[in-house]
């Protein structure tokens, strides 16, 4: 025994705080939804099976959370400990450790498919580095110390810490306990703006908002398929913003300006108080590959753009809108589809709900059947009328097309690529899209052979994506499923593959099964 022993677990635990105080800084000064040791928590809860969930409720009631997150922060301390305690003896030992909880922070900050975003994982690295840097500030005092008492004659006393490194010490650890202190008071002040948005966003109550009501004859009923409506936790999320824009309502303010009769500025209750519109509206990415999953369905209620820019008087010439966010995003939209009967909006609700932060809270703008890089701005402040021939949009200018209709594709949900079925009818199943044409067959062939129609959901509006099953016989073997959709003008969709840059990717989703016998 000597007597560096309790610091170096005192080391571990510091360093560790430390990182999870400046992980916790990162997460609000980007305004993201949750530190990493919360995500890690809403994932356990989560992935908890519903009994356990509920019994966890019952026992703790409105608590669990709170508990979870204390549980989960005793559980780290230890290893923390456990950290500091390994530095003695190795370096690599705790850069395994701590390795692997940033990558299991990172997964669990990244595992909600819908609402993350790459940069959600920065405050997982801040504190990773945060934990390595602290780490070798406090050890190096520590390792001079025990060189010089490793001399000691085995049985006798420990020899005391030298005083030199004994200061070194206590003045790491107070710079390391001093950044703990900085960092978690810093980050609740500047988390305190996006908890009061939630807030007021949690208690905002909008007219003419309906929850949703999914057409029966939307559903086909395949075991599997990907739900017709996408919750708001699922949803993708794209967006070019590193601090997410929190917006209150209460200082938001939209511009209508440009080639006008008269410049339009409206408050949120003033836009909230012309009429709704509510609709059914599937959004994807031009960036979505064949197959992918960067698409979504939801309720969207909103105000038409179209009443909008009516009061303010379009002026002849214009063919555009150059769509502004609060944090400076723009995409430059066809006049056309703004104002004609397909009821482009500006949305402040979604599945009945205020528009959730990541998407676009308080006001964005949905059209049906373009890519969101063209249309469906989140945040959004200002739309100036304009000419295409005189404006540049941020993605525009990096090369994507300046016009993003959505189009024609097909998916196939079920089963998986990959996936082994026993011989005989299998069910495939999947979904379609052409928004604001509408889909009128979805058919499916079986190692290149004759195209076999699927049976179509009927959503009720050309608007969104629609649920197709079909059912196949399979001998044994390895087997390849193509699908491919025909939309309501009788386009079929292209076999030939394009990549996603400019408009958008083209070519049919497939999947290879093995057939057992
Ligand atoms: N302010 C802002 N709005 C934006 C974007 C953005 O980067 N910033 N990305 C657009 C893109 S490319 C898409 S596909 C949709 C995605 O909307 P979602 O994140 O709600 O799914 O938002 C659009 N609106
Ligand atoms: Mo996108």
């Amino acid at each position: 025994m000597t007597s560096t022993r309790g610091a170096w677990s005192l080391a571990g635990i510091l360093a560790g705080a430390a990182g999870l105080a400046t992980s916790y800084l990162t997460a609000n000064l980007l305004s993201i939804r949750e530190s990493p040791v919360v995500a890690v928590a809403e994932d356990v809860i989560r992935l908890t099976p519903g009994p356990v969930a509920e019994a966890a409720i019952d026992l703790l009631g409105h608590r669990d959370k709170a508990v979870l997150v204390a549980g989960i922060l005793v559980v780290v301390t230890v290893l923390f400990a456990v950290v500091g305690h390994l530095a003695r003896r190795s370096w690599w030992a705790p850069v395994l450790i701590l390795t692997a909880l940033a990558l299991a922070a990172a997964t669990a900050v990244l595992l909600p498919q819908g609402t993350a975003n790459a940069t959600d994982a920065l405050p997982v690295l801040a504190g990773f580095v945060t934990w390595l840097v602290a780490l070798s500030l406090l050890a190096a005092p520590l390792r001079t110390a025990d060189a010089a008492t490793e001399s000691t004659v085995p049985g006798e006393p420990a020899a005391a810490m030298p005083e030199s490194s004994r200061r070194g010490f206590l003045i790491g650890a107070g710079a390391v306990a001093g950044t703990v202190a900085v960092a978690g008071v810093l980050g609740r002040f500047v988390g305190a703006g996006r908890r009061e948005v939630e807030r007021i966003r949690g208690l905002l109550r909008l007219p003419g908002v309906s929850a949703p009501q999914v057409p029966p004859r939307a559903i086909i009923g395949a075991e599997g398929i990907s739900p017709w409506l996408t919750s708001a936790t699922d949803f993708y999320r794209i967006d070019t913003a590193i601090a997410i824009p929190v917006v209150n309502p209460s200082d938001w303010r939209l511009r209508i300006q440009g080639l006008v009769d008269r410049e339009i500025e409206l408050t949120f209750d003033e836009l909230n108080a012309f009429e709704k519109t509510e609709a059914w509206v599937t959004l994807n990415c031009v960036s979505n590959p064949v197959g992918g999953d960067l698409i979504g369905n939801a309720w969207w209620s909103g105000v038409r753009v179209a009443t909008l820019l009516a009061d303010a008087g379009v002026q002849p010439g214009a063919d555009a809108v150059l769509q502004t966010s609060e944090d400076g995003w723009t995409c430059g939209t066809p006049l056309e589809a703004l104002t004609d009967d397909r009821d482009a909006m500006l949305a402040v609700a979604m599945n009945g709900k205020p528009l959730p932060i990541e998407h676009g809270f308080p006001v964005r703008t949905i059209v049906p059947g373009l890519y969101g890089y063209v249309s469906a701005t989140k945040w959004v402040v200002d739309l100036e009328v304009t000419r295409f021939a005189d404006i540049q949009a941020y993605w525009t200018e990096k090369g994507w097309a300046e016009r993003g209709p959505v189009k024609l594709a097909s998916r196939i949900d079920v089963p998986d690529s990959g996936a082994e079925v026993a011989a005989g009818e299998v069910a495939v199943a999947g979904v379609a899209w052409a928004q604001h044409t509408g889909i009128s067959a979805v058919e499916v062939a079986v190692d290149g052979g004759a195209w076999q129609r699927a049976d179509l959901a009927d959503p009720g509006t050309i608007d969104t994506w629609v649920q197709w099953r079909a059912v196949v016989d399979l001998e044994p073997g390895e087997h390849r499923i193509v699908v491919r959709a025909t939309d309501a003008e009788g386009l079929v969709q292209t076999d030939v593959e394009r990549d996603v840059l400019p408009d958008g990717a083209t070519g049919r989703h497939g999947i290879d099964l093995s057939v057992s016998g």
